[in-house]
Formats: structure tokens, sequence, C-alpha cells
């Protein structure tokens, strides 16, 4: 009973940036992306880091991929940079993923970018270095249970009953942990993944030592047992209703996370940015993933579609940051999307229209604009021949082909008052 009742209690991360956040970048990289998706000769169909357990590569050549690990044409700075302009506020980097392999200077395992690897410099602190550059938050990925390079790290799939999986923590998990919290600055969260095993009682641990080296770093829905500061959906999931706490979406931009050469099932600027719309609308951050090549160069194609989401992004940014959930109105618009801070509506407008047009809303509405440019736009209040309350706003002459803007509604009232349908 006691177990249903806390599961129900709202997430809160108690940090501001993040409830106001609403777009971050994930980046997955390490060793895997070397093989990008193939090893000799055999392709995985499956998310392209999980390689080594999908294929069943053994560890002691698996690792050799360190020493071919030289990513000459990596460049923290222009990929905080366009996070940046994309109008990203937050960064998630794979410090280290289920493989095991740690892209900072570790001092308890080896098996790490610097001491293992031709290239030899520190790509955690290289983004550091760039996101307190560009002002941008910085969080890092770690794998807390699942480690496929270490003897007593969990696996999925295998029989991990001859594990020692105390020794694992103690040897690398928890002194990794430490490391990147005392080591790298202020660092926004720890992106738990995959508990599996993990106890209540562990999970705890990592809970507490995060917390007693960085008060403010936020702990990831990920780190299991409930212990989360945030619900952390499913994988490209994105809950159906308005969602009430703090929680986020990890999204891909293909189908993997990981660079897969074979990879091209990109979504398009478009879906991206009403899928963005969506999870704002109703309550959630969208922490949407790169994968870099093994050079470190960001695949064309990611650029290409987050330069197009980042221009609407930034025209309507006040239509997204520090918006709140949207409670439920009673229609679905296949033309646009609602998001909402306290005396204001806004109306995102996917399709060409003259006029912005919605029923059932009984707020009194004091004044409208298009949120690029600010300007004001005629607007009236009437009942429909119906019997609905409606909201007529004019768009101006240049927006009837237009798509992908954003209108706000002034209202008298905080809240958005929805109507039911009647009759
Ligand atoms: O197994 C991982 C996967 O590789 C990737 O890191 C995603 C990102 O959310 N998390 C796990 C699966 O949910």
């Amino acid at each position: 009973m006691k177990k249903k009742k806390e599961s129900k209690k709202m997430k809160d991360t108690k940090q501001q940036w993040f409830k106001d956040a609403k777009f971050g970048l994930f980046i997955h990289w390490g060793l895997y992306a070397l093989l990008a998706g193939e090893y000799n000769g055999r392709k995985t169909d499956r998310i392209a880091e999980w390689i080594m357990n999908d294929l069943d590569i053994p560890v002691e050549e698996y690792e050799k991929l360190a020493s071919q690990f030289n990513p000459v044409e990596f460049d923290a700075e222009m990929i905080v940079r366009k996070a940046k302009e994309w109008g990203m506020k937050y960064i998630v980097f794979t410090s280290k993923h289920h493989e095991g392999f740690a892209m900072w200077d570790s001092k308890c395992s080896d098996y790490n970018v610097v001491k293992a690897t031709p290239y030899g410099r520190d790509i955690v602190r290289q983004f550091r270095e760039a996101c307190d550059k560009y002002d941008m938050k910085l969080g890092f990925y770690y794998s807390q249970a699942q480690d496929w390079h270490d003897p007593d790290g969990y696996i999925h799939r295998k029989d991990n009953s001859k594990k020692n999986y105390r020794a694992y923590l103690e040897r690398k998990c928890f002194p990794q942990l430490r490391e990147l919290l005392t080591e790298y600055g202020d660092v926004a969260l720890i992106w738990f993944d995959t508990p599996m095993g993990t106890t209540k009682e562990e999970s705890q641990e990592m809970v507490d030592l995060v917390k007693s080296l960085q008060p403010n770093c936020i702990v990831s829905g990920r780190i299991g047992n409930e212990l989360g500061e945030y619900m952390t959906t499913g994988d490209n999931f994105i809950p159906r209703l308005p969602y009430e706490g703090d929680w986020e979406v990890p999204a891909t931009l293909n189908d993997t996370w990981g660079f897969n050469k074979d990879d091209h099932k990109w979504k398009d600027p478009e879906e991206i940015i009403r899928l963005l719309v969506k999870i704002n609308s109703r309550g959630g951050n969208y922490l949407l993933n790169i994968g870099p090549e093994a050079s470190g160069h960001v695949p064309d194609e990611s650029v290409r579609i987050l330069d197009e989401v980042g221009k609407y992004v930034n025209e309507n940014e006040e239509a997204i940051f520090g918006t709140k959930r949207v409670g439920i109105y009673a229609y679905e618009l296949d033309w646009g999307m609602l998001t909402r801070k306290d005396h204001k509506l806004y109306v995102h407008v996917f399709k060409p229209r003259r006029r912005v047009e919605l029923i059932n809303i009984a707020n009194k509405i004091t004044g409208a604009y298009l949120v690029a440019d600010k300007r004001e736009l005629e607007f009236k209040t009437s009942m429909t021949c119906e019997g609905n309350s409606a909201i007529d706003v004019e768009l101006p002459e240049d927006y009837f082909d237009r798509k992908y803007f954003s209108v706000c509604l002034e209202m008298e009232e905080e809240e958005p008052i929805f109507e039911p349908i009647i009759g």
C-alpha cells in the first residue's frame, strides 16, 4: 500500500532551470562510434551503442577499439555553440555508457579516453570548458549498473548471478561518480540509466553520494527504485496526457543513439518541432540526441535538422521556454498545439490559415500578438451559431501562407479555462 502511494508522488527537481529548460541535447559518443553499427561484416539491427552486447563481441576484442580512437574532428566548442544556437538549455553527455569506457581521465580505470587511446585527451573536460564558455548546463550520463567491461558489472540478457556487483560498485561506479562530481565543475545532473538489479539501498547510496558532493545536481529517473528526482519516460515515448511534476523524454533523431552509418531514418524538422511542442504542452522537457561519428564529426543530417528546428525555437522562444503544462483542452487540433504561461496561452500554428479560431475557451482575452515579432493582432470573442464560445484572431496577410509560427493570447485569468463540449 505504502509503495503505491510513493509511486504517485509528484517528481520535483527543485531546480527552476530544469523546469524552464524544455529542450536539451543528448550526446551518445563512445568506442561504439568506431563500429558504426557493423562488426566483422555483421550488422546490428538494433541501437548502435549496444553492438558489443547484441553481436556478442568478446571484451578482449572490443577493448582493442580504444587503440583506434582518434577523433581529430571533435570540437566540443562547435557542438556546444550549435546547441546554444538550436535553443537548447542543457547538454547531457555519455561519460560512460554500458560498454564501460570512460570518456574522461578516470583514475580508477585505465579503460578511458586519455590512457587507452592515441587521442589521449579528456573529452568530458573539453565539454566542461565549452559549456562554461557558452553558459550551458552540463550533465553526465553514467551507466551505473550495466558495465560490459568490468567482470562484475551487469549485462542485459546475460547470467549475472555469479557477479559481485558490490565489488564493481566500490571499485568503479562510486569512485568514478566521485571523480565526475569533484573534478568537472558544477554538474547539472547525473543521467543514470538501466538500474537492472540495483537494490533500493544501492540506488540510495548513489543518490547520497551525488548529493553529498553536489546538492544541486539532479538525479535522473533511471536511477531506479523510484528515487529519481524527475520522471524519465521510455525512450521516444511521449505521455498521452499532460503530466504533473518534472519529467523528460529522451529521444533520437533517427533510430539509434550511437552513430550507425546505415541508419538514415531521420525525422524531418517539422516532425521534431511538433514533438517538442507536444512534450512542452504536456509539461515535459525534450532531450534530443546526436551521435557523433568516430572522427568526432556530427552527422551532417543531424545538424541540418536541428538548424531548421532551431529557427522555430528561436523565433518562438517565448512560447517554449518557461512554459507550464496545459490542462486538457476538449479538442485535438489538427493544425496546431497549445502551450502556456501565467495569463498567456500560446497557439502554435503548423498549417497555413487565415485566422486562428478556437472554441470552448471561456477566458477573457485582453490581447493577441504574433510571438515572433510581437505584432499586435485583431481578435474578437463571440458565440458561434452552434452555441460555443469562440475566439477569432485575424492573421496579417503576410502570414496567410505561413506555417510553423505561434500566436499569444493574453488572458485576464492566470490559466486557460477550457469548457466541456456541450450538446
Ligand atoms: O540502453 C540505453 C540506450 O543505449 C540509450 O542510452 C538510452 C537513452 O535513453 N537509454 C538506454 C535504454 O533505455
